[in-house]
């Protein structure tokens, strides 16, 4: 699906973050099932510690009309492998957090996904300016099964991270772990460093286990 032709081409040295390979094509991983979309049902909502103290939310009309940015950015997979310059297209989170400011004191957010999924972020990494709730891959709407309405994508950290089937963000004032954290992946998770269990922690990298 739109994905970049890279067929004959070898993957520049240092290209790749340290222990992953490049997939070509997009396998499909995740855990358990692909929830149906109810368009009637549908809504992404922003809560917990905003500025304005109440939630926010969009059907995906009003979401889909929110400023639209292309990315070209990699899915790393804690599992190695990974995927290069797909082109994104959706909204970026820093055009969340200024449609829905959080208080001074957020740290760090709950990105929440369908059937209770969820990760949790440092304010700081989800604000990167690379980081989109993508709607599109390539160009086309997302598949089902990729994460169809809104996924988001954050590629200096691990795919887990980024939760398919997005349905809101929980602005937090301290760190909480997500589904993943709480099940030995490392708290950060950030690709360059190779934080990929929970056991590599430092002292303040999470809350305890
Ligand atoms: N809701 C949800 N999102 C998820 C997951 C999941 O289990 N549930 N798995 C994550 C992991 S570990 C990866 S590698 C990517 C995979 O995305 P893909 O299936 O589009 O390749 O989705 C991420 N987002
Ligand atoms: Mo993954």
């Amino acid at each position: 699906m739109g994905l970049p032709d890279r067929t004959g081409e070898r993957v520049a040295p240092g290209r790749l973050p340290p222990g992953q390979r490049e997939q070509r094509g997009w396998p499909v991983t995740h855990y358990g099932p692909v929830p149906r979309f109810r368009p009637e049902r549908w809504d992404f909502r922003v809560f917990g510690a905003t500025a304005d103290s109440v939630g926010h939310s969009w059907d995906l009309s009003r979401f889909s009309a929110l400023p639209y940015a292309t990315v070209i950015a990699d899915l790393h997979c804690v599992t190695r492998f990974s995927m290069l310059d797909a082109e994104w297209g959706g909204v970026r989170t820093r055009t969340v957090l200024e449609a829905a400011p959080p208080a001074a004191g957020v740290t760090h957010v709950m990105v929440w996904a369908e059937f209770g999924y969820s990760a949790n972020i440092r304010l700081a990494d989800f604000a990167a300016e690379n980081a989109v709730f993508a709607t599109h891959c390539g160009g086309e709407a997302l598949t089902a099964e990729h994460g169809f309405p809104v996924r988001l994508v954050l590629p200096h950290l691990y795919a887990w991270k980024g939760p398919k089937w997005v349905r809101g963000v929980e602005y937090m004032t301290a760190d909480r772990r997500g589904f993943w954290e709480e099940r030995g992946y490392h708290n950060i998770g950030e690709v360059r460093a190779e934080q990929r269990h929970s056991y590599q922690e430092e002292p303040g990298d999470g809350p305890e286990l």
